[in-house]
């Protein structure tokens, strides 16, 4: 049976024989009594890599998500956020059950956001038929933007504006490896401008679960308290830890590759003129493109390709996603080029 390329998300990848052997020989003991040591040292590898006091390990981005809004909130608070991001998106409003928060959308360019319009946002605090604006929400690489990148320069002008009011900063940095490699710079370049961010181990970096959620002493202690409210306290973690620091030695600077394979798809989508899609917009490993009306039947698109071993993923009705990560190779990347091309020729009204 042909191999299935499946481009859906970078979450699909499944642990390296490396990666296996490293959570074999995993030293492991009870995270909830601080006692595990392989977890212990990612923690202590993540807050160093993003120049932050303290981390913690955490069981996924959405709980990083959330535990981060509930550590920097109280109920009632409003948190200012991009209209596509996957905190409101995505996380079945968890914002609004677990912290009791209200969300202020604004209108991103592919996500990223204006610090002028943050700050023409947020709320006079005097002004007590206001809810207190308490959090600025950040997303890097921003998923539903196309894989987009903050510049490092915007996140600190975005990081004056919460400072003058005396707001939070936090970046949800699912993958915030992606941008920094993409610009050839050090995560530090914008986690120093951030109070908090996460990173996730199970997207592109090819670990099976979890992501690590990074700030100060105090911001990580109160993280860890709700944490272990909504069960996420895990025992012999050791074991998943160990994928992650492995993730973290041999899976970062290979993002690139990833990036050139989202470019060459891309590219290649951009030639067929049933579909939309700007090449120059993807900057990372996430490539949108939607189906141009009257041109071919998107309904079919999906099951045709999976039909041919390749999946991707129907964001909307004509609107598609592809992602590119450690378990499609270039080749893979080249045979699903040929296989579109033949579905659209099959397709094509
Ligand atoms: N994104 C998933 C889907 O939920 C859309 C994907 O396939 O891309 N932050 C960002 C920016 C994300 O893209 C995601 C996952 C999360 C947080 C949540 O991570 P998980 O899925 O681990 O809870």
């Amino acid at each position: 049976m042909a191999k299935m390329i499946d481009l859906r998300s970078d979450t699909v990848t499944k642990p390296t024989t490396g990666m296996l052997e490293a959570m074999l020989k995993a030293e492991v003991g009870d995270d909830v009594y601080g006692e595990d040591p392989t977890t212990n040292y990612l923690e202590e590898k993540v807050a160093k890599l993003l120049g932050k006091e303290d981390s913690i390990f955490v069981a996924s981005g959405t709980m990083a998500n959330q535990l981060s809004l509930r550590a920097h909130t109280q109920p009632g608070d409003e948190v200012i956020l991009d209209r596509n991001s996957h905190a409101f998106l995505n996380e079945g409003a968890g914002g609004a059950v677990i912290s009791g928060v209200q969300f202020f959308l604004l209108e991103g360019n592919k996500g990223i956001l204006d610090p002028l319009k943050i700050e023409q946002a947020i709320r006079d605090p005097n002004n007590y038929h206001h809810p207190v604006t308490s959090l600025i929400w950040i997303e890097n690489t921003h998923n539903r933007g196309g894989g987009s990148i903050y510049p490092p320069g915007l996140v600190k002008e975005i990081s004056r504006v919460a400072k003058d009011y005396n707001l939070r900063l936090h970046m949800d940095g699912a993958r915030l490896l992606n941008a920094s490699v993409a610009l050839g710079i050090d995560p530090k370049e914008y986690t120093r401008y951030v109070g908090s961010t996460s990173i996730c181990l199970s997207k592109g970096l090819g670990a099976p679960v979890g992501s690590v959620v990074a700030g100060d002493r105090e911001f990580v202690k109160r993280v860890r308290r709700f944490r272990k409210m909504l069960g996420g306290g895990m025992r012999q973690t050791g074991y998943l830890a160990a994928a992650g620091i492995y993730a973290l030695d041999h899976h970062v600077d290979r993002l690139a590759e990833d990036h050139a394979n989202a470019k060459l798809l891309a590219k290649a989508i951009a030639q067929l003129d049933c579909f939309r899609i700007n090449p120059k917009n993807v900057e990372t490993n996430i490539v949108y493109f939607r189906v141009v009306e009257g041109k071919l039947n998107p309904g079919s698109l999906k099951d045709e390709l999976r039909e041919n071993a390749v999946l991707v993923h129907q964001v909307g009705n004509d609107y598609f996603r592809a992602v590119t990560h450690l378990d499609v190779s270039r080749q893979d990347i080249v045979q699903a080029i040929s296989i579109l091309k033949r579905v659209v020729q099959k397709l094509t009204l």
